[in-house]
């Protein structure tokens, strides 16, 4: 482990050296931002009076160290970007019209995908919609199938919401529209979207396709969240060839930059004033890395005040030092900014998934540049972003069951995550599965190593 914390130690050396410049649209997809630059929040798109309408495009590309990039395009008045962050209230309406415009080729590894589990037709159904509506119907699945999963949320998996059994937009269907209405007792904090088509659930995600939908009020649960400087942080893993049983080379991505490019390792920066108390949101959007997350300071774990794990809010000692996440996890936790001239990190240190797990290696995820030293070496330092106030009515915190648990031998408060209006298991997150304040550990610890070490992640 020491040894790889030294190659971190290099890495954060060698940024300043080696930024490149951001490649060319890709595709159809945006450029994606060059490594070794700050990060920068994705683009917030606000409720306004009880309603957030919002149209995305789903597009492909292919970039040139071989990636498959799949973006959900989104138009502004200064061009297109991808994946924005949803911001709603509890109670607010969401209309979001999705237009499918993949256009992937079929290649060896997809084709021998589809023969397995691609060619799949899905049975007509009862749906709330006219026969008329054909998304609504299933159909064959291709890897230019699609459709959309908001993952956490507790609302109806019914057509037009959050069905992605029978719901199947095609290339060639019209733009299809969610219409959802975030329930007013929705607990504040970080939920996401992704594509959930049935076998190519992790082809589109390993693309890139996925965003944030973070429901206001979490400073009325938590209020020494108030005011603080928020980093929305996304971590993306890209296989090469994400539809094989052993995944080709892969790269772990925060914000779409690029957490390592050989030969050269270069890390995304996150800029924090001496002392600063940061807001960080964390949403493990990868396929199927388990991920350890902890801040070293010249080489010295830092303690994070955990907020909450998927949007459950925490209890008991919040303080940590190490946060796990699982793939579709998420962990909103306070952070202190370096002092000047520091060498901090944020690591993921790994995670043993057993001995048929895949390798989850341990790998830096980003450097900690205080504000004073971004101000040295001339980085050009995104513009803060501080939550504003919610417009929701204050209500009863969310905190849903808590109680004690045997936690390696030692008792834990633990928090019972609840699948209240989640209708249907989701692979990767067994009912079963409990979240501690220290991180997540599992009372079905071995069958979802199994599950998930067996190669595919968040398919199937
Ligand atoms: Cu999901």
């Amino acid at each position: 482990m020491m040894r790889r914390l030294f190659m971190f130690v290099i890495a954060v050396q060698v940024v300043g050296l080696a930024l490149v410049a951001a490649s060319a649209q890709v595709g159809n997809c945006p450029s994606r931002p060059a490594p070794g630059t700050p990060i920068t929040n994705p683009l917030d798109l606000y409720s306004q009076n009880g309603t957030l309408n919002v149209a995305l495009a789903l597009n492909n590309g292919l970039d040139s160290d071989g990636y498959t990039h799949e973006c959900y395009n989104y138009t502004t008045s200064g061009g297109t970007i991808e994946a924005p962050t949803l911001r709603l209230n509890p109670g607010d309406n969401l209309t979001l019209t999705l237009t499918n415009q993949l256009n992937l080729p079929a290649n060896a590894a997809r084709m021998k995908h589809s023969m397995h589990m691609g060619a799949m037709k899905m049975g007509a159904m009862k749906t709330t919609k006219p026969p008329l509506d054909t998304s609504c119907n299933g159909g064959t699945i291709t890897e230019n199938s699609t459709n959309l999963h908001f993952h956490g949320l507790n609302i109806p998996p019914v057509c037009h919401q959050d069905d992605v059994i029978n719901t199947l937009i095609q290339p060639t269907d019209p733009p299809f529209q969610y219409q959802i209405r975030i329930p007013a007792n929705e607990p504040p904090g970080l939920y996401w979207y992704h594509p959930h088509p049935h076998g190519f659930t992790t082809n589109q995600v390993n693309g890139g396709a996925s965003g944030a939908l973070i429901v206001s009020g979490i400073d009325n649960v938590k209020p020494q969240v108030a005011g603080l400087t928020e980093q929305v942080l996304l971590v993306r893993q890209q296989f090469l060839n994400p539809g094989s049983w052993l995944p080709g080379p892969y790269e772990m991505t925060l914000n779409f930059e690029t957490v390592v490019t050989p030969p050269l390792h270069t890390l995304p920066l996150i800029v924090a004033d001496p002392g600063e108390q940061q807001f960080w949101r964390v949403l493990n959007a990868s396929t199927q890395a388990f991920v350890t997350l902890q801040l070293l300071y010249n080489g010295v774990p830092q303690n994070m005040e955990l907020i909450s794990i998927d949007a459950v809010p925490v209890t008991g000692d919040p303080y940590v030092t190490t946060i796990n996440i699982p793939p579709a996890g998420r962990a909103e936790f306070v952070m202190t900014g370096p002092s000047e001239g520091t060498n901090a990190i944020f690591v993921n240190q790994g995670f043993d998934t057993g001995p048929v797990g895949n390798v989850n290696p341990a790998q830096a995820l980003a450097s900690i540049i205080s504000s004073d030293d971004a101000r040295i070496r001339n980085y050009h330092v995104p513009p803060k972003y501080r939550i504003p106030a919610a417009k929701v009515p204050r209500h009863k915190a969310p905190i849903r069951r808590s109680g004690q648990c045997q936690c390696h031998g030692e008792e834990k408060p633990v928090l019972f995550r609840s699948y209240r209006g989640h209708q249907r298991p989701h692979q990767l997150l067994p009912h079963s599965q409990r979240t501690t304040a220290h991180g997540v550990q599992s009372r079905s610890a071995s069958r979802h190593r199994h599950q998930c070490g067996c190669g595919r992640g968040l398919d199937d």
